[in-house]
């Protein structure tokens, strides 16, 4: 960050909540008083600085020497609060500690290891969508299409056996609560806890993972010495954490953007190699992961504000993807701008290490949909689902004209 040649400014404060159930629901008005405000803005409420305007959130994430962390990505600090399930060693970890585990992990999600996984995806999605359309004209594709494709394609690939996949959901919805404040969706999430992290920590065992899997490779990696034995488990975990929530409210924030923009899903059906553009771009627009937090390492400037030392710092990085100053007409889905450089999928050291599952996933679905609908339209108001960290839906209502 830009040390200040003169004294530090004192941020803004500001007594809103970005975790009250409207602001949730509809953060964008929020996100612009931030954003208006200053480079940095205290949220006295939780005593954390927030960032919102895309320079310093792009910034900030990129500089991971002072903003850790190895504190939690949520809002409780693990110097002085026990975190509620043991820190991943991937999302709450700095280097060194994180580095062997993203090195295992990233080879087994890269790319050319995908590879083959396209063929086996992309019959999973006609099958879906062949199976959605056969049942008339009018459905619900949050449930049939953004939650089954996810759900019938990674659990096979991670190696999952089949009993218990249901409790995933769930699981995730916890783990995006908790990086939150304990206000009434981790309440209502508690009564589920010791048994969601019980199935979960028992399908990451070695035994109860298939021997072809990326559970499996996890595994092989710690008997090659690349992991040990007690950081094969919570690198499994991750997959389980991180794996399916965010792609389901990925792709339901998709097909959101397309329903409701005629032109655009006219240009993806004549150029249906724009489907990585169109995901990228709702990703941008939506933002599925609205926020995590970091911690400062030392007293740190922002644009000349100064940020204490073991503060927490709240990143809005749907604010920062929406911020006019980086984005021309910011407000707009448009296939026709480039949407790299967003910060949905993170940045720096700790980017998204799955990025590449989610895309190909989202890929294979929306080429299998393109195909074979000509127009699709809401029929009534999707309904959103309030979680502390993912914009997430329970609804999306929808019309389609399957292609002659
Ligand atoms: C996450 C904001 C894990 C884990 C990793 C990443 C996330 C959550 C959990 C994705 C947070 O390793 O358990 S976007």
């Amino acid at each position: 960050m830009t040390e200040a040649l003169e004294r530090p400014v004192v941020p803004p404060v500001s007594d809103a909540d970005p975790f009250a159930a409207d602001v949730l629901l509809e953060p964008e008005p929020l996100h612009r008083t931030l954003r208006e405000a200053g480079p940095v803005v205290r949220l006295s409420r939780y005593d954390v600085h927030a960032l919102a305007r895309y320079e310093h959130v792009h910034a900030a994430l990129l500089d991971w020497q002072h903003f850790e962390s190895g504190s939690g990505a949520g809002l409780a600090n693990f110097r002085h609060e026990k975190p509620w399930r043991p820190p991943s060693l991937l999302l709450e970890a700095d280097p060194p500690l994180h580095d062997a585990p993203c090195r295992v992990l990233r080879e087994i999600l890269a790319p050319p290891a995908l590879h083959r996984l396209r063929a086996g995806w992309q019959a999973v999605a006609e099958e879906i969508v062949d199976q959605v359309l056969s049942q008339g004209s009018e459905f619900d594709a949050f449930p049939a299409l953004a939650e089954a494709f996810p759900l019938q394609a990674f659990p096979d690939v991670v190696g999952l056996g089949p009993d218990g996949r249901e409790n995933l959901l769930p699981y995730g919805n916890m783990v995006f609560n908790a990086f939150g404040p304990r206000n009434g969706l981790v309440t209502a999430d508690a009564p589920r806890l010791a048994e969601l992290s019980a199935w979960v920590n028992a399908q990451c065992r070695r035994e109860a993972l298939s021997e072809d899997g990326f559970g499996a490779q996890i595994w092989a990696a710690a008997d090659r010495g690349d992991l040990t034995q007690e950081q094969a488990p919570l690198v499994v975990r991750s997959l389980l954490s991180a794996g399916f929530d965010t792609t389901v409210h990925g792709i339901a924030a998709c097909l959101y953007a397309l329903a409701t923009h005629p032109q655009e899903w006219q240009r993806l059906r004549k150029r249906p190699e724009l489907a990585r553009v169109a995901f990228e771009e709702a990703i941008r627009w939506q933002s599925p992961v609205q926020t995590f937090f970091r911690t400062a390492t030392t007293d740190v400037t922002v644009a000349g504000t100064l940020i204490p030392a073991h503060t927490k710092i709240l990143m809005f990085l749907g604010a920062a993807n929406r911020d006019p100053a980086r984005w021309p007409d910011p407000d707009r889905f448009d296939l026709t701008r480039d949407p790299s450089g967003h910060v949905g999928f993170g940045m720096g050291i700790h980017q998204c290490i799955g990025q590449h599952v989610a895309r190909l996933e989202a890929e294979t679905l929306l080429t299998a949909l393109a195909r074979r609908v000509e127009h699709l339209e809401l029929t009534g108001p999707p309904r959103r689902h309030p979680n502390n960290t993912l914009r997430s839906w329970t609804s999306l209502p929808m019309r389609v004209r399957p292609a002659a």
